[in-house]
């Protein structure tokens, strides 16, 4: 193995005449549905930069969508997932267990807000811990009802698609969805009507109202959100809002799903967003940062809820596979040995500032917003607040076009969205953010 030179480099258009070939083949045998963000193939990656056939050198802004945060081949989770792939790839957990498995759960408890007793159980995708998180709830409340916020994103499984807000591309043509599903406001504080300073309490009010009104809170068996909103365009809920739900739910027997699979592992410079309110969620679900890539999810929580479903009601033939569950521990070890939360962080400084630099000069930055490592700017048109997903779109193909990989989002299409590698250089990052400048001065 031979680590990636972290610097960028573009010998070839972007994509390349080797991508395109492989585009090409990729087009008569992957099927349709199954989209790309930029078609260059990979062939090495690792710290900032992502390596493509045609010998490219791409600044990653993504981490395969906030998964790869300690890198794409880091140090700990190659030596530790190989190791375990020398010993054995598989025995299925439900059939004979293994260590790494409990290691996982064991530091699952120790990182997830709350000093209470805590269980998990591990799963392979963020949909699939967050349909898990329901069954959970339903066993533990006997109650069936789900609340769900606007602009919120969980997966696209036949429940979670049901729990996910938008439209296109999740949920348009596949239906019918699962029921008992109900979907309440949101504290968006770029776009509440009365200013975001009364976001938090009207919002949160709204809800609770809604709830009340529409559902019967005894009805409700989990209220599940993002702490951060992240498909839905990196919306953090005005301040407030998440305690006053997180108190409703406590006060009316329903179990709170903190949704940290995008948010959490260190991506807003905090173990898990929540806790930047002081939130202890009764369920928490974790995915894609976790094990460095690996394919791993866990639903963690209070001992008794997550003991509610009875033997043999959860589980899964690869759910905590051994090879993803030590590629999990070296992603946990590397980020405490580098103190990534500290990297989240001086990220959050470093681009906030060259952001707000760009905001003063281009006025179709309209808001500028995200924590840590997990930062967006939501573009609008020209003297307003209405939504500019064109030139969103065009900002994000000048990034290609240069070698600086940067993702978009949101509901209305009109957010860039930035997931460096917790582990990037400052020069890199520096680097993406003076190409990120130029597209500006492009578009
Ligand atoms: N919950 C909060 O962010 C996955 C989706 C990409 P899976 N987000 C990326 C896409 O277009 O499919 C996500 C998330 C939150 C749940 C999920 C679902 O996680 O591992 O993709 O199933």
């Amino acid at each position: 193995m031979t680590a990636v030179p972290q610097e960028r480099r573009v010998v070839t258009a972007i994509p390349g005449p080797k991508s395109q070939e492989l585009q090409a083949r990729r087009n008569a045998t992957v099927a349709a549905g199954v989209g790309s963000v930029l078609p260059v193939f990979t062939t090495r990656a690792g710290g900032g930069i992502i390596e493509d056939v045609d010998g490219n050198r791409l600044i990653d802004f993504g981490s395969g969508i906030a998964v790869t945060s300690v890198g794409a081949s880091a140090e700990a989770v190659v030596r530790r997932a190989s190791a375990q792939l020398a010993e054995f790839t598989h025995s299925c957990f439900m059939v004979t267990p293994y260590e790494g498995y409990v290691e996982v759960c064991e530091q699952l408890a120790e990182l997830t807000p709350g000093d209470h007793p805590k269980k998990s159980a591990l799963f392979n995708s963020g949909a699939e811990a967050v349909e898990n998180a329901v069954k959970i709830a339903r066993a533990y409340t006997k109650r069936q009802a789900v609340v769900v916020f606007d602009h919120g994103y969980h997966g696209r499984t036949n429940l979670t698609m049901a729990l996910t807000s938008k439209n296109m591309p999740y949920k348009n043509g596949f239906g019918p969805f699962a029921p008992e599903v109900y979907r309440v406001p949101v504290a968006y504080g770029y776009r509440w009507p009365s200013g975001p300073e009364n976001a938090g309490a009207e919002a949160s009010a709204q809800a609770i109202d809604m709830i009340n009104k529409q559902i019967g809170a005894d009805n409700v068996a989990a209220i599940i959100i993002e702490p951060v909103l992240g498909e839905g365009g990196f919306i953090e809920p005005a301040k407030g809002f998440l305690p006053a739900v997180a108190r409703f739910a406590k006060d009316n027997g329903i179990v709170f799903v903190a949704d940290e699979i995008q948010s959490g592992f260190c991506r807003t410079g905090q173990w898990f967003a929540c806790e930047d309110e002081g939130i202890v969620p009764d369920l928490i679900t974790t995915a894609k940062g976790i094990a460095g890539g690996l394919p791993l999810s866990a639903v963690t929580g209070r001992a008794e809820i997550m003991d509610a479903a009875h033997s043999g009601g959860l589980g899964g033939t690869y759910g905590g596979n051994p090879v993803a569950c030590a590629g999990a521990l070296g992603s946990i070890e590397t980020m405490k040995e580098l103190d990534l939360n500290a990297k989240a962080r001086r990220i959050e400084e470093i681009m906030k500032a060259r952001l707000t630099a760009i905001q003063e000069k281009y006025d179709i930055v309209g808001d500028i917003r995200g924590r840590g490592a997990m930062i967006a700017v939501e573009l609008v048109k020209s003297g307003s607040k209405d939504p500019n997903p064109e030139a969103t779109a065009a900002l994000a193909k000048a990034c290609h076009s240069v070698g600086l990989l940067v993702l978009t989002c949101g509901t209305y299409g009109n957010v860039l969205r930035f997931l460096p590698p917790l582990v990037i250089g400052e020069d890199l990052l520096n680097e993406g953010l003076d190409l990120l400048e130029d597209a500006f001065a492009g578009v």
